[in-house]
């Protein structure tokens, strides 16, 4: 399917509507994830709205960052969710219960878990802009690296130690909710060893309240097993070895793990050209180890990679997009090479039935895919971005651009869902999501492969834009208008 370039009416409305609903979602010194369905700080979705924030202004974007780091952990570990004022968002701060943690930051309501280290990939990003635009951006950004570059190391350490004491080179997670991808047909094998005691409290579900149809998200039952896990870990006190002895769920993830590999990389360096000499060995050698897991895991009957049950020792096989690992943490060039061709070819984003030639989060030729539900088989903006990004990285410009053209043009609707209908397009769960505003931003900003341009950041609310063909939809029932 040939994707032509957005024309610049688009390109002006989307910018413009992009930055609207950043700026609508903007609490001051951090962005909530969606304006209803996630009013809190979200750990990997503030790294995309960083690096998309950026192309307008690197001083917010850095204070995303800088807000983040605030709810540190003393282990190191970014939690994945920092809680802002209350709220109908379910789990909360009573159910998590951190005050048994040790380890907890001062000051901070956090969730006791963490996500996708994606953020020094957003860093190293910004800190691109900054030079590129000089001046005080420049020192900002620099300053920045420097001063909170132990943050981020302890960060990465944390993952290498803590989540992966035996050296597999896996980042272990204990939830579902730690991959981002809730309820991945990855996970499907894991959970199923985890049955919900009657010790566990009763608990009403809020999150179905904000979308149009309950089967965009996952199931009560699923529920149910997330929050046995969370009375878990809130019983091991949130001591990573105390909930590994007794926990149900314990797997090593490859995305987590390549992105580790790939954020490590990074980090050593931006670190390097800072001058900066204590961390960057040991984060280059993070990066090996990961590397070396993520490479390890590859099924060499389909080339992709695999997630581990550390709980039963076997292999996850599932044609997911998280198979795609070795494209971001690189090593193994001819595997690259037969990644892109696959992500490309007919089992994925060239898949006929596909409205958008887009990564799709599960294979639509998989017996596992399931086109309107959540993790399951829908189109993810940030996933889409993630792999353009590791295509560009190593050097395939032509894919990377595919996927960026077709990702803008999923997006020309300036609804920017949280996710879409793989097969119609149609847009799913929430609405002014903010991590797909910001990938729009920063997709419009490398208009012109290798020159990153900057948008302009219009302030008044422009119309939502719903291409011929394809049915209005909304988030809440009711027509859809310009607001
Ligand atoms: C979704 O996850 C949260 C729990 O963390 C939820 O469903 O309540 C996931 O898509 C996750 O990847 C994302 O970070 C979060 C906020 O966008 O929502």
């Amino acid at each position: 399917m040939t994707v032509s370039q957005p024309t610049p009416n688009d390109v002006a409305l989307m910018a413009g509507r992009a930055g609207y609903v950043l700026k609508g979602n903007d609490r001051g010194d951090f962005t909530v994830a969606s304006p209803t369905l996630y009013p809190h700080m979200w750990s990997w979705d503030a790294g995309f709205v960083a690096l998309g924030i950026a192309t307008v202004s690197v001083p917010r974007a850095l204070t995303e960052l800088r807000t983040l780091l605030s709810g540190q952990w003393a282990t190191g570990m970014l939690p994945h969710i920092l809680f802002h004022s209350p709220s109908d968002y379910f789990p909360d701060t009573d159910r998590w219960r951190t005050q048994v943690a040790a380890a907890r930051p001062a000051g901070v309501l956090t969730s006791g878990i963490t996500q996708p280290p994606i953020h020094v990939i957003a860093l190293s990003r910004i800190l691109h802009d900054a030079r590129r635009r000089g001046g005080p951006d420049r020192e900002l950004a620099e300053a920045f690296v420097v001063e909170t570059f132990p943050q981020w190391l302890a960060w990465h350490r944390y993952l290498a130690t803590a989540r992966d004491p035996y050296a597999h080179g896996l980042v272990e997670i204990h939830h579902g909710w730690e991959s981002g991808m809730d309820d991945s047909p990855r996970w499907d094998a894991p959970y199923s060893h985890v049955h919900p005691g009657p010790e566990m409290p009763p608990f009403v579900r809020r999150d179905l309240a904000h979308v149009s149809d309950p089967s965009q998200r996952p199931s009560d039952a699923e529920y149910a097993r997330y929050l046995w896990l969370l009375e878990q870990k809130v019983r091991a006190r949130y001591d990573d070895a105390a909930y590994r002895a007794t926990g149900d769920f314990v797997v090593g993830d490859v995305l987590v793990s390549a992105l580790l590999a790939a954020a490590s990389d990074l980090l050593a360096d931006i670190g390097a050209e800072l001058g900066i000499v204590e961390g960057v060995e040991e984060s280059r050698a993070i990066a090996r180890r990961f590397r070396t897991g993520v490479l390890r895991s590859v099924d060499p009957a389909t080339d992709l990679a695999r997630d581990l049950d550390l709980r039963t020792g076997k292999y996850l096989d599932v044609d997911s997009a998280a198979g795609f690992a070795p494209l971001l943490c690189g090593g193994d060039d001819a595997l690259i090479r037969r990644q892109r061709d696959l992500l490309l070819g007919p089992r994925w984003c060239g898949h006929s039935r596909l409205r958008w030639p887009v990564v799709p989060s599960v294979s639509p030729a998989s017996p596992h895919f399931r086109e309107r539900t959540y993790w399951r088989g829908p189109q993810w903006p940030v996933l889409n971005w993630l792999m353009a990004w590791a295509l560009n990285r190593s050097g395939e410009q032509e894919a990377a651009n595919s996927l960026r053209l077709a990702g803008l043009a999923q997006l020309v609707d300036c609804d920017f869902a949280e996710y879409y209908e793989p097969l119609t397009g149609e847009q799913l769960g929430s609405r002014d999501q903010s991590w797909t505003a910001a990938i729009a931003l920063d997709f419009l900003a490398a208009r012109r492969p290798g020159r990153r341009r900057p948008v302009r950041l219009l302030t008044s609310e422009l119309p939502r834009v719903t291409p011929a063909g394809r049915p209005p939809t909304q988030e809440f029932g009711g027509p859809t208008v310009a607001r």
